[in-house]
């Protein structure tokens, strides 16, 4: 089936888009992607405001429909496509999927945006003095399990790639812009994702 061209509203710099472009183009989907800056107020006007009035990116626009929230778009990507599947189908496989990009979701990724929002982003966002070292402290502890996983297989869900590589990939590499580092197997893991023929140079570490 001829499948219409997708628009990903993205940052001129890396962001959660990056995630999305990704899984479009492990679908072979037709995209493009337009970069917004919001310090130029570019996602501050009255059209973007329409597809997303939290003002928030990635957005992704197909046909009639608007999509927000990475990570549900990733997966409705998956759940459109006829021939190739990035999310497990077995039950506990699923659930294996599921565990690591919830903890993702819930334990690695708040405290990176917190991170990110009370140093990269101070100019939007306000915190109270010491919120930085609070976030980087509580992200060393909970992503430890993360390097057992990523270190423990070719991928980090029942051996077999899916949306959690994407995923963990941008947070692995999110964590390392905040100097946390990782060991030679980590390395390994995300020099395997890539080498994938869909990798975006985008993703590639700065
Ligand atoms: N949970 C949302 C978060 C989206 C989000 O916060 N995006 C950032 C860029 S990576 C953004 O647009 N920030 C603008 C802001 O915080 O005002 C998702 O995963 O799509």
């Amino acid at each position: 089936m001829e499948i219409s061209e997708f628009i990903l509203y993205a940052y001129p710099f890396r962001s959660r888009a990056e995630r999305v472009l990704w899984t479009l183009r492990e679908f072979d989907y037709p995209y493009k992607v337009i970069r917004l800056d919001p310090f130029k107020g570019e996602t501050r006007t009255e059209d973007f405001l329409n597809l997303n009035p939290s003002r928030k990116m990635p957005v992704l626009c197909h046909d009639n429909d608007v999509f927000t929230e990475s990570s549900a778009i990733m997966e409705y990507l998956n759940d459109i496509s006829e021939n190739q599947k990035l999310i497990p189908l077995e039950p506990k496989e699923i659930f294996n999927y599921r565990r690591v990009f919830h903890y993702g979701l819930t334990e690695i990724e708040p405290y990176l945006w917190i991170a990110e929002q009370a140093s990269r982003l101070k100019a939007l966002y306000s915190w109270p003095e010491g919120t930085y070292e609070g976030a980087i402290f509580r992200l060393k502890e909970n992503i430890s399990c993360v390097w057992q996983w990523a270190e423990a297989g070719e991928y980090i869900a029942n051996g077999k790639f899916t949306l959690a590589d994407i995923y963990f990939y941008h947070l692995i590499t999110w964590a390392k812009q905040h100097n946390i580092e990782h060991s030679s197997s980590v390395s390994e893991y995300l020099k395997r994702l890539q080498e994938r023929p869909a990798f975006p140079v985008e993703m590639l570490p700065n």
